[in-house]
């Protein structure tokens, strides 16, 4: 067993960390909203970096924010074993998604420092930028660039969702410049190869492991995630004037849309297969005026590729009927259509052999989430440690993790880092 992390500690600094941010703490719980780039995330990346260099550890921040913080091994020529997670969080989120793998990893860092055994490799925490689809639209903006399966030139030209009515949007060059991250987007690039491993420790948000109570979960597969913009243009005007006959509301044709789309994931899917419209902006969202517009987002996620493929196919076919029989005209754009992620046999095992050391009750398990480390299957083999959170709630204010499940999964991280670093 190497060093003994610090738990109380790791829960400390996530308090800490959940101060950065732009809501309240709300009566639910603590919320947290902590946007891509805005002040509350310049500044816990500023915190966060001032632990890590405290600590002595290296850091390196590359052109879109990625950080990495590196605890140097014996053999500067292997290649680093890394584990990383983000800070960014939606809008009323809970304060343990993506932090915990942070704070853990760098808690982890510390006690493989403090056990006074060199690892053979480095080992590196990576904060990733943009995990959240939040402010740009896409989901693992900095570790897709990382894995270079989004091009510099699509990324750098996203629009900033988040600017308010009436702003001109900035780009995301725009905006990362602005926040003092500078350099070509392509310098952002790892090759495969440039981790030998990479593992992420996250919450579950799922109701599983709390359920069976196990202590942790040990992810074989992440679930391959896919969105999809769409815009539906009709006929509106006058509430009064513009009689029904007349109209061709855009609105109503949109929520024949959403309903098709929940209809075609239950019906064609199965318990694998999850769709969700999540946003939903009406034009010109005035009281007494019939929308003439609608913006809608679709987030459509399944183990199987091919499957998630066929309930898109049959959600297209009941959008042309919708826009024949309402006269409307619903345009689609692409935002992602990824690839499931298997985790690496060798790192799977490791992580299980360390639980049984560690006497931890675990169980293999897919995570439905997706995670960076979707992407950084990409560049290296990859695994994933879950913890129990209260419920399976994440991404709501009252979302919850125990000390002591982060004291679990931070020590297990420990281990299997120790491990993985020293061959
Ligand atoms: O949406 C997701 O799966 C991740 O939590 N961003
Ligand atoms: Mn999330
Ligand atoms: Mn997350
Ligand atoms: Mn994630």
């Amino acid at each position: 067993m190497s060093a003994h992390v610090d738990g109380a500690r790791v829960q400390r600094e996530l308090e800490e960390l959940a101060r950065f941010t732009h809501v309240e703490p709300s009566s639910e719980g603590t919320a947290v909203t902590r946007v891509v780039f805005t002040d509350d995330d310049l500044a816990a990346r500023t915190w966060l970096i001032g632990l890590a260099e405290a600590e002595g550890f290296a850091v390196r921040v590359d052109a879109v924010g990625n950080t990495f913080i590196r605890l140097e091994g014996a053999d500067p020529s292997l290649a680093a074993v890394a584990t990383g997670s983000h800070i960014d969080a939606i809008p009323h989120a809970g304060m343990y998604d993506g932090t915990v793998g942070v704070i853990g990893g760098l808690e982890a860092l510390r006690a493989i420092k403090t056990s006074g055994v060199q690892p053979k490799r480095a080992v590196e925490l990576i904060l990733f930028t943009s995990e959240e689809p939040t402010r740009f639209g896409i989901g693992c903006l900095g570790s897709r660039l990382m894995a270079g399966t989004l091009s510099d030139v699509k990324a750098g030209g996203l629009i900033d969702l988040t600017a308010a009515k009436g702003e001109a949007a900035k780009t995301l060059d725009e905006v990362r410049t602005a926040a003092g991250f500078t350099g070509a987007l392509t310098s952002t690039r790892l090759l495969p190869g440039h981790y030998a491993e990479f593992v992420e420790l996250h919450i579950e948000q799922g109701p599983l492991l709390e359920r069976d109570g196990q202590d942790v979960g040990i992810v074989t597969s992440i679930a391959a995630p896919a969105s999809y913009r769409f815009v539906i243009e009709g006929f509106g005007g006058h509430a009064g004037a513009l009689l029904m006959p007349d109209r061709r509301d855009a609105l109503c044709a949109a929520s024949e849309v959403i309903l098709a789309v929940e209809r075609s994931a239950l019906t064609l899917g199965t318990i694998d297969t999850v769709a969700t419209v999540g946003t939903c902006g009406v034009y010109p969202g005035a009281v007494n005026s019939v929308p003439s517009k609608v913006a809608l987002e679709l987030d459509l996620r399944d183990t199987d590729p091919r499957r998630r493929g066929r309930v898109m196919d049959a959600i297209r076919s009941e959008i042309a009927a919708i826009e024949t029989k309402r006269g409307v005209r619903i345009t689609e754009t692409l935002v992602n259509e990824d690839v499931p992620a298997a985790c690496g046999e060798r790192i799977v095992g490791a992580i299980s052999g360390a639980a049984v050391a560690a006497g931890m009750s675990s169980r293999m398990m897919v995570s439905r989430a997706y995670h960076d480390t979707l992407f950084m299957a990409q560049i290296c083999p990859v695994g994933m440690i879950f913890i129990p959170c209260r419920g399976g709630v994440s991404h709501r204010p009252d979302e919850f993790a125990t000390v002591e499940g982060i004291s679990h999964g931070t020590q297990l991280l420990t281990e299997v880092l120790t491990v993985l670093s020293s061959e």
